[in-house]
């Protein structure tokens, strides 16, 4: 049987690395784009595993010509677009690049899928930013109100609707999944959850005293980027294209994650250590998010198996492994 293909762009990411190792696992032909940057071993690290096993393309996602000519000569069967500027921190000293790589780079891979290869499925990473504030301290569904607080917010919520509109109007398979925040040991480190953990570790070793933090309490719905992937080709194997939120139904505090964290490595009170610097508050913060992901659970039979105290546990064990004892 003719293998499917598959194409991953921000394929070196936490989340593109995950589906990658799944989909050849379901004996797809995976290809991925990966942008030319100077330091290649840093955009390749995740996928070291797997180099010889994917077809990696050099391009980038604000390159149409690239996208085009990929598009049309491979005809991809599924298409999951991953790559983004996607630290919401970021988007708002950049909201200019943001816009750029996080909407028009929709447009630009939408289009391209529309003139060049229109049976294509085609998965958008959406996120649980685009709601914001909207809903208070309520459990979000597909159809709960949406009022972005960041460029990185407005930029997702817009290329949402474009991927409605693509759907709508030219009868495309283009889904959103609406992901609440997922973590993994493959987290990059300027994102909470790991900075806390590779943080509270340099201060295990004496390596440093302190972490420096932003705003503390607001509260996040933390699953695994391992069962959120599946959750991504779940949706493509619909008989429809639709929108789904993926979530566990359950939250918690940048300072639970803290107290987790210390007491599991013995370190006493988190408070000893955490320090607040103005420099990682945002100009706006979205202060609570739950999702409630019913409808993937009924329509695609998806939930999420990994708690989120075992994340953290993996996500202790193997940054401990990779950045301070290689080789035990
Ligand atoms: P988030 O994730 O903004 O929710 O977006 P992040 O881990 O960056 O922040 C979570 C919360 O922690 C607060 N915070 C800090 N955040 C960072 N990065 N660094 C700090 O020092 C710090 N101190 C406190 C933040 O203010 C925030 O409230 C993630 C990204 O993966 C997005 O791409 C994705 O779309 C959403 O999750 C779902």
């Amino acid at each position: 049987m003719k293998k499917k293909i598959a194409l991953i762009t921000g394929i070196g990411g936490q989340d593109g690395s995950y589906l990658a190792e799944f989909l050849l696992k379901k004996k797809y032909n995976v290809y991925g784009i990966l942008p030319r940057r100077s330091n290649p071993e840093f955009q390749t690290y995740r996928i070291e595993n797997i180099l010889k096993k994917i077809n990696l393309v050099y391009g980038d996602i604000l390159d149409k010509i690239t996208l085009d000519n990929l598009i049309r000569k491979i005809k991809p069967d599924e298409v999951y677009h991953l790559a983004a500027q996607s630290h919401v921190g970021v988007s708002f000293k950049s909201p200019y690049l943001t816009t750029q790589i996080d909407y028009i780079g929709v447009i630009n891979i939408l289009d391209s899928i529309r003139l060049n290869s229109p049976k294509s499925k085609f998965y958008n990473a959406s996120t649980s930013e685009i709601y914001g504030n909207a809903n208070k301290n309520l459990s979000i569904n597909e159809k709960s109100e949406k009022d972005p607080v960041s460029p990185y917010g407005i930029s997702k919520l817009a290329a949402f609707y474009l991927t409605k509109v693509y759907r709508d109007s030219y009868n495309l398979f283009a889904c959103n999944g609406i992901l609440f925040n997922h973590e993994s040991p493959r987290r990059g480190l300027n994102f909470v959850t790991a900075k806390i953990i590779k943080g509270a570790l340099e201060i295990k070793y004496g390596e440093k005293k302190n972490i420096e933090l932003g705003y503390l309490d607001s509260k996040r719905d933390w699953g695994h980027a391992k069962d959120y992937v599946k959750a991504m080709w779940m949706m493509l194997q619909r008989k429809k294209p639709n929108d789904f939120v993926i979530a566990t139904g359950k939250t918690k505090s940048v300072r639970d994650v803290c107290k987790m964290v210390f007491r599991k490595l013995e370190l006493g009170n988190y408070k000893k250590y955490v320090k607040i610097n103005k420099r990682y508050i945002r100009p706006n913060e979205l202060f609570y998010l739950k999702g409630n992901s019913n409808k993937a659970k009924k329509q695609l039979r998806w939930q999420p198996k990994i708690s989120f105290e075992e994340m953290i546990d993996e996500m202790i064990e193997k940054l401990d492994k990779r950045f301070f004892n290689e080789k035990k």
